[in-house]
């Protein structure tokens, strides 16, 4: 034989029986009379040994597929067997008025949408949570974090009803928040949305992905809390329910390992493998349970498989030769699917059919109740012995492969059905099958007609439910806003260099760089600022941060780093401040939107500044920045190096034209392209007063530069105008041509008014626009002021530029969408120049000459304007060559 051929454990290599069996007592012998520890050493000497002699023998990654935790290792269900009864049935009102809204919506609104099968699936997984895990905020703790699998909310809603949250009207209005405004109820949104149900949800989960990862570094954030001691040590846990078929987005594994290198057993994983998605199964032709096992194994998590119910111990112990479980390993999931879809009688014929052992299992049971076998997932049993030893585990996180059924109790017109997932009409016969499948004491009529129901509040499943949450703090979820007040440091503590600059030349990143440091230095202000970059501290010139304040490490540092000598020096700490997460946008914004919402997830406010690359950040990640603003954020993102053409030498993947674009779509963003350091410091300053102070939910994309200009000191009265969106930096009465310009292109602007000066003496005035976006919500809001309470007030662009006709040229570095958000209420001759396209690498001199952006081509184009159709081709090349513009290599560019 080839010893150097690898051979999977379940390869039939048993030829010596007998021997097999000597070695299996040798072993249980070893851990009978020595102990568990000794038992793994032998084990491992072993594999040593087998190494050795040149064996390519490594463990299967698998177990085989059946729980992970013994039936001798099940602790005792709290409360005994009249608990279980109780709980049993108060699931089954849950999964009842669950599936009545979702339908009753439906047949008043076909179009409503919503969904039964994924909650059947997930309601005993829940349930087991709410009854015995999931701690609420109380006076003195904080609160467990729950994650919940976003299209089951109809059960967390069908929850709240029973615990006397929500009212039967309110239930009524699922997914229509606006009629049930209108009639005074709460509408409830269709997926957890905290900006839509703000004292309800904490988190959006509704996009596929984003669960997993946030959940993973909100439990790492409240260790970096913790470490720093700014956070109580509480043993808080965050749980996330997630799909098997979400574990397929490339940021729900994203960032697995970084959860085990970081040991933060506060975070439990129940993975509700219903083994279907949307379309069908996830992994028809295999087993997304051992799949997960793998991933998360490898990365180091704890893995518990909890795929059987109680009902199958009894089968097992029966499967002496091993019969049952190897069946159950070579059933694939799109089988198990089938098996779900189907009775009792076609489960003993297509399962327990397989052999005569397993038919003689089989024989033990009636077709009943081998379909009402359960999956581990739906036994409250087996589903607290699992969650029990995850919040135990110390030293890992840990992850619950939970095997359900999608579409449970649904029978025939869902369970396991390909369908299933988008099912939301039931027939009258499926309503009444359902009712009498979870003891739901409705009429028939009742039931027919949806009714939502809710036992007698002395009853003894009422009692038990607001008792068991009583004992674990009241209720979840529950999302609050403390309001506590931050004081901010004055401006002149932290930014005075830049209000008096007085022409010395830096960079705006230069500036933010140095503004944070002046904040971190505060005494008291300073340990709430949340550093947080990913892999470019040195890009951006944060390096003398690294000594500062130090790197966040769990571990502190463990290395003598290589420059130890300078007095920049790679420092990791334990208490470090700096969030470097190393080359994952992703995990640094999910970072940020920890630290950005800790004001209510911690009743501590912290403020965030994470800063990158622009391009990398609302392209990039753009669905996180979303699901931030709904979690109602409060922060700082910087797009650095930010502008198409600033960004010299770079090329089409880093030069950022567009962010601004995106960051103008997200209603609670309020978005900064400064151009001097003074206008930065101003806009840092409001956004401090304003997130920190005012409590506004709202959060700032600021653009800076890497271009070293000479900065200005601030001119008297700019600050309002700085916030609105635009202020004059050159008045000119009765100027010819009005510039606008925003960050780098503002010098560029005054360049040009220089050359149109010196060469046609054309007078021109200057704005700095420091947002367009805010520039045009603000034209937005007052335009339907007047057309809807018959308002006079004007947009503060109109008001800047209704003195004149002249005409206006706005040049950005960025696509020309930006300036032309503002066109409408511009009162006269408006032109726009952006850079559209693709980036280049080149020089900025000739990127900007490339983009037709540059000082030369905004006096071009303020020439053309001026003298519209007045002056001749011929007249109109010679003012080109005047300037150095060269018309007809533009023509060949573009052609
Ligand atoms: C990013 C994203 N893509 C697609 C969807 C649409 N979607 C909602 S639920 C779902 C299927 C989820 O399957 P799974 O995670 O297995 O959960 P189950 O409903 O089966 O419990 C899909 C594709 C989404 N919500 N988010």
């Amino acid at each position: 034989m080839d010893m150097h051929q690898p051979l999977a454990i379940t390869d039939n290599l048993d030829t010596e029986p007998q021997e097999t069996a000597e070695w299996i007592a040798s072993l249980h012998s070893v851990l009978e009379s020595a102990g568990p520890a000794r038992a793994r050493f032998l084990l491992s000497k072993l594999s040593t040994a087998a190494r050795e002699a040149g064996l390519q023998w490594r463990d299967a990654r698998n177990t085989p597929y059946i729980n992970t935790i013994r039936v001798s290792d099940e602790p005792p269900y709290p409360g005994g067997s009249d608990a279980l009864a109780l709980e049993e049935k108060l699931a089954g009102m849950m999964r009842w008025n669950a599936l009545a809204m979702v339908v009753r919506a439906n047949r008043a609104y076909g179009e409503l949408g919503g969904h039964i099968a994924s909650y059947a699936s997930a309601a005993d997984l829940f349930e087991v949570g709410f009854h015995h895990f999931f701690r609420a905020r109380s006076a003195d703790y904080e609160g467990d974090l729950i994650y919940f699998q976003a299209h089951s909310a109809p059960g967390i809603y069908a929850r709240a009803f029973l615990e006397g949250r929500l009212s039967s009207d309110d239930l009524t209005y699922y997914r229509q928040e606006l009629s049930a405004k209108k009639q005074q109820a709460k509408g409830l949104s269709s997926y957890p949305h905290p900006w839509l149900m703000p004292d309800f949800w904490q988190f959006p989960t509704g996009s596929m992905g984003l669960g997993p990862i946030s959940a993973i570094y909100q439990a790492r954030f409240l260790r970096y809390l913790e470490h720093r001691q700014l956070l109580s040590t509480q043993p808080r846990t965050i749980w996330g329910v997630f799909g098997d078929g979400e574990m397929d987005e490339p940021e729900s594994l994203a960032a697995l390992s970084m959860a085990a290198r970081e040991k933060l057993d506060n975070l439990v994983f129940v993975i509700n493998c219903n083994l279907q998605r949307l379309d069908g199964p996830v992994r028809g032709n295999g087993h997304i349970v051992d799949e997960l096992e793998t991933l998360f194994d490898g990365a180091g998590w704890n893995v518990i498989k909890l795929l059987w119910g109680s009902d199958w111990d009894p089968l097992f112990a029966r499967d002496q030769n091993g019969e049952l479980v190897a069946a159950l390993n070579a059933t694939v999931d799109g089988q198990l699917q089938t098996f779900a879809a189907n009775d009792g009688a076609f489960n003993r014929e297509h399962f327990f059919g397989q052999t005569p052992a397993m038919q003689a299992i089989g024989a033990t049971l009636t077709d009943e109740e081998i379909d009402r076998l359960k999956r581990g997932g739906h036994d409250l049993r087996k589903i607290y012995a699992a969650y029990h030893a995850a919040a135990n585990h110390k030293g890992k996180p840990t992850v619950i492969l939970a095997q359900t059924k999608k579409g449970f109790g649904m029978g025939t017109a869902g369970q396991g059905k390909m369908t299933t997932h988008q099912q939301k009409k039931l027939e009258r016969q499926d309503l009444l099958d359902f009712r009498d499948r979870f003891q739901i004491p409705l009429t028939d009529e009742q039931a027919e007609n949806l009714a939502f129901y809710k036992p007698d509040a002395d009853s003894p499943e009422m009692r038990h439910l607001l008792q068991k949450r009583e004992a674990l703090g009241g209720y979840l979820p529950q999302r609050i806003d403390p309001k506590l007040n931050l004081p901010v440091p004055a401006i002149e503590q932290y930014a005075q260099f830049a209000c008096d600059a007085d022409g010395k030349e830096m960079s705006t990143t230069m500036a933010l760089v140095r503004m944070m440091g002046g904040l971190l230095k505060d005494a008291t202000f300073g340990k709430h600022v949340v550093p947080i970059v990913a892999d470019e501290a040195r890009t951006f010139g944060m390096a003398n941060l690294f000594r500062q304040v130090g790197i966040y490490s769990a571990q502190g540092q463990l290395y003598e780093p290589e420059d130890i000598g300078s007095i920049l020096y790679y420092r990791e700490a334990k208490d470090g401040q700096i969030l470097e997460e190393g080359i994952t946008e992703a995990g640094a914004i999910a970072s940020w939107t920890a630290a950005a919402t800790s004001y209510s997830v911690n009743s501590l406010p912290m403020l965030p500044f994470y800063i990158y690359y622009s391009m990398f950040g609302f392209q990039r990640v753009g669905d996180l920045i979303w699901a931030a603003a709904d979690q109602r954020a409060r922060g700082f993102l910087i797009g650095a190096t930010s502008g198409r053409t600033t960004l010299g030498g770079e090329g089409l993947q880093h030069q950022d034209g567009s962010s601004h674009l995106m960051s103008a779509a997200i209603p609670n963003c309020i978005s900064y392209d400064p151009a001097y350091a003074y206008e930065l410091a101003v806009i840092i300053q409001d956004g401090m007063e304003r997130m920190l102070q005012k409590h506004d939910d709202v959060f700032y994309y600021i653009t800076v530069t890497n271009e070293n200009e000479a900065q200005p000191s601030i001119p008297a009265n700019s600050k309002s105008g700085i916030l609105r969106g635009m202020h004059c930096v050159v008045p000119h009465e009765n100027a010819e041509v009005r510039l606008l310009a925003s960050g780098p292109m503002l010098k560029e602007a005054i360049a040009a008014a220089q050359l149109l000066k010196d060469l046609f003496k054309i007078s021109a005035a200057i704005w700095s626009v420091t947002s367009y976006s805010q520039l045009a919500r603000d034209g937005i809001a007052c335009e339907r002021a007047q057309r809807i309470q018959q308002s006079d007030d004007l947009p503060w662009i109109t008001q800047e530029l209704q003195t004149s006709n002249s005409p206006v040229i706005a040049v950005s570095d960025y696509v020309r969408a930006i300036p032309e958000s503002v066109r409408a209420f511009v009162p006269s001759r408006y032109v726009t120049l952006g850079t559209d396209g693709f980036g280049r690498s080149d020089t900025r001199a000739n990127l900007r000459d490339y983009f037709e952006v540059d000082a030369k081509w905004i006096a071009y184009t303020a020439m053309a304007e001026i003298f519209a159709k007045k002056k001749s081709s011929e007249e109109m090349q010679a003012i080109a060559k005047k300037l150095g513009v060269d018309l007809q290599q533009s023509l060949a560019m573009y052609g």
